[in-house]
């Protein structure tokens, strides 16, 4: 579907036009300085008073837009927040301990893949991943290790975990119950929030609609039993990762949060029983304005849309608190230290915004895990904004400001066309099923990458200042996943010899029971089997029984990555020349160079791997794009089956250096060790030449033109 921008309204003022006329002296007039953003929104080069509709109320005031509180930083800033988690549970809780000295205020896991899929550190699905994007958890045993020495009654902790929720934070409970800690006073959150990851992130386990009940289950456990604990962090992180602009990123994000209402009423509980634990999170990237508007829109909104659809009694069920984190996909392998700069840059936009509590991404991680070092400066950046630079003391600084209060405004109107049409299709959960999100964020993610490719929107040391790729390498830290998975796989035996297994498999049937008859509540079944021993596999499996797992689609969007190249670029000639060679090869061959895209473990980002599928096909390539999840041996099968020229390994969880290698014997035992492997993602450059001694032909890492990849790769051909 083709964007189109509303015809250019110059409501400037006349006398600034013809100062800024002149000024321009004959080089166009002030039409070329209106910006048309991807949110479709025109951004004017001057505001005045004008632009203001009105005086927005206090912050602490309905709709807050200006913050959820009176006070805000002058009394508490945010929360400093670091997301971590790595290799295994030992040695992520030194890592806690350390952060906490050094000044970070609240806690942040990172699991790994295994564990988000729902899968132990044995099954044979997982072997590559264990440990690598994530600290690998299996049972009770393991969360206590993870927390040992960190009080859980004390310290806040958030836990990224949506598929695997039921069973990782059961076994928090359950470890925080075993250090003696009142529940009820447990303070943290989880991040739960399963819809999104049927729109991008895909670490889901079952269905849409078995995930949403166990939402309302956990929902309705946390308003009971821990008052304090935030049951859903609604994400919007996520949604810009993968490609959403700001209107697309917002809207959908509300969306979900009024479908997770719309559940727990469903599921017999009140809204202000649990909307006032609903809380937000989102993603802050390079455009500054913008992201600082999102934020104050995003809390505008949130309160409008609650106060109408829900009518909620306590104001405390209108305010939308948020987490921030800065992009990660900003983060370029070229010229790594530009990413303090970006980090900062982004890293002021939350906080201008108004963020509740943040997390500032390290410069190294377009490559790989952080450091101790590059961590140390990721945090140091927030201790810095909040102690040294005078920031916190006034609340929305950027209120009054012309520009800004019609950013907000503009992005309000534009988040608000998103949620109108994802209630037209029946709320987030069917507009899911219907496919509208996920193509309409691929959309966004083709158009980006074609501006990029085409030189119209600049990153620094990427498509314009490039510097020589000469060796400027930064160290990075790498896992050993092979010691990390024969330590979990031992303290999994372990567990299993010594637990009573009668008692861990009535606690499991009963979790089956309940998911088939609806019967109880799936959390507490949870927290039963937790304390019975019962691993994550087993958890997840007591529901996966009835209602399976799910599998998504492989649809993509096409021409928006061509259509986008060509109204940005002056020279089409790049594309062109392409597009020639793949009419040669095709009339050489019978057939165009056809290329199947893929994804291998339990790696569900899928960002890269679409955009390259959306941009090979404009470019004339036959593109097979592979399910998620798949094992070498299945992608080889595919491969051969379509009888493609090249297979396109995307990857971006560290999973390359097992499965690649796997891939390629597994295309030699199948006799097709013509087909060209080609490996794309966040790969750090000292893991290139064992790639290449493997068998692979050609690496592309982050920032790769399209148009350069294509060509190599028909070159090679
Ligand atoms: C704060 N408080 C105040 C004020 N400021 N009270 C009066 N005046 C003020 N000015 C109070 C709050 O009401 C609250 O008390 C307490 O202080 C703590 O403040 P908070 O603002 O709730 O901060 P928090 O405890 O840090 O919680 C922030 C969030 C929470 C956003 C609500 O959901 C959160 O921490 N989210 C983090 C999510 C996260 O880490 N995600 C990681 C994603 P009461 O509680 O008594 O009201 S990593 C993702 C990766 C990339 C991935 O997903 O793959």
């Amino acid at each position: 579907m083709l964007r189109k921008f509303r015809p250019l309204c110059i409501d400037l003022p006349p006398k600034w036009v013809e100062m800024a006329n002149k000024e321009l002296k004959g080089k166009g007039t002030v039409d070329k300085l209106l910006w048309n953003t991807p949110e479709g929104i025109t951004v004017k080069p001057i505001y005045t008073a004008e632009d203001i509709k009105e005086h927005r109320s206090l912050p602490g005031v309905f709709p807050y837009t200006r913050g959820p509180h009176a006070s805000m930083y002058t009394i508490r800033p945010w929360t400093i927040r670091q997301y971590a988690g790595f290799s295994t549970v030992e040695e992520s809780n030194a890592f806690y301990k350390k952060a906490i000295a050094a000044g970070q205020q609240g806690l942040s896991v990172a699991f790994d893949l295994p564990t988000h899929r729902g899968y132990d550190s044995d099954h044979p699905r997982v072997e590559g991943d264990v440990g690598m994007a994530g600290v690998a958890v299996d049972s009770v045993e393991d969360m206590k290790l993870l927390f040992d020495g960190i009080p859980l009654e004390k310290m806040s902790v958030s836990m990224t975990m949506n598929g695997a929720a039921l069973p990782i934070l059961a076994m928090y409970i359950v470890a925080g119950e075993e250090q003696g800690a009142d529940k009820a006073k447990m303070s943290g959150t989880i991040q739960n929030d399963i819809l999104k990851e049927f729109m991008v992130r895909n670490t889901y386990i079952y269905p849409a609609e078995i995930s949403i009940t166990i939402i309302a289950h956990i929902m309705g456990y946390l308003a009971k039993n821990m008052p304090k604990y935030n049951s859903i962090s609604i994400s919007g992180y996520h949604l810009q990762e993968a490609g959403a602009h700001a209107a697309l990123e917002l809207g959908f994000t509300i969306a979900d949060g009024l479908e997770y209402i719309n559940a727990a009423l469903k599921a017999g509980l009140t809204v202000d029983e649990i909307a006032p634990r609903l809380s937000f999170f989102f993603g802050i990237g390079m455009n500054f304005y913008m992201e600082v508007a999102k934020l104050r829109a995003a809390r505008q909104l949130w309160a409008t849309k609650v106060k109408e659809l829900f009518q909620p009694k306590s104001a405390k069920s209108l305010l939308l608190r948020t987490h921030c984190q800065t992009s990660g996909w900003s983060l370029t392998e070229q010229d790594p230290y530009n990413n303090i700069i970006r980090t900062t840059v982004e890293a002021m936009a939350a906080v201008m915004g108004g963020t509740q509590s943040l997390h500032t991404n390290s410069f190294d991680e377009a490559i790989a895990l952080p450091t101790p070092f590059s961590s140390r400066i990721a945090r140091n950046t927030q201790l810095i904004i909040q102690e040294e630079t005078g920031i916190t003391k006034v609340v929305d600084p950027w209120a009054g400001s012309y520009a800004m209060e019609k950013l907000t405004d503009d992005l309000i109107v534009e988040a608000t066309k998103v949620i109108d049409e994802v209630q037209l299709l029946g709320g987030m959960t069917k507009a899911i099923n219907s496919g509208m999100p996920k193509l309409r964020i691929e959309e966004s993610a083709a158009r980006k990458q074609a501006r990029i490719d085409s030189g119209a929107d600049v990153i620094v040391g990427v498509n314009k200042y490039t510097i020589p790729q000469d060796g400027e390498s930064v160290e990075v830290l790498s896992i050993d996943n092979t010691i990390v998975r024969k330590k979990q796989v031992e303290r999994l035996s372990k567990i299993r010899a010594t637990r009573d297994s009668a008692a861990v498999e009535k606690a499991l049937d009963a979790i089956t029971e309940c998911a088939r008859n609806g019967e109880g509540n799936l959390l507490d079944l949870a927290v039963i089997a937790a304390r019975a021993r019962a691993t994550v596999g087993e958890i997840s499996l007591a529901i996966e029984k009835v209602h399976g797992r799910y599998v998504a689609g492989t649809n993509v969007v096409s021409g928006v990555y061509l259509s986008e190249y060509e109204n940005n670029i002056k020279d089409k000639g790049g594309i062109e020349s392409i597009r020639k060679k793949v009419e040669a090869f095709e009339a050489k061959h019978g057939r165009r160079p056809r290329i199947l895209v893929c994804k291998m473990g339990q790696d569900g980002h899928d960002r890269g791997a679409k955009v390259v599928s959306t941009g090979f096909a404009d470019m004339g390539f036959d593109v097979d794009v592979g399910p998620l999840f798949q094992t070498p041996a299945e992608v080889a099968r595919h491969a051969v089956e379509a009888d493609v020229h090249i297979v396109g390994v995307s990857t971006q969880a560290a999973g390359h250096k097992t499965r690649v290698p796997q891939l390629i014997n597994e295309l030699k035992s199948q006799n097709a060790s013509d087909i060209l492997v080609i490996v794309g993602g966040v790969i750090p450059q000292k893991d290139y030449d064992a790639l290449y001694e493997a068998g692979v032909s050609l690496v592309f890492g982050p920032g790769t033109r399209l148009p350069e990849a294509a060509e190599k790769v028909l070159n090679k051909l």
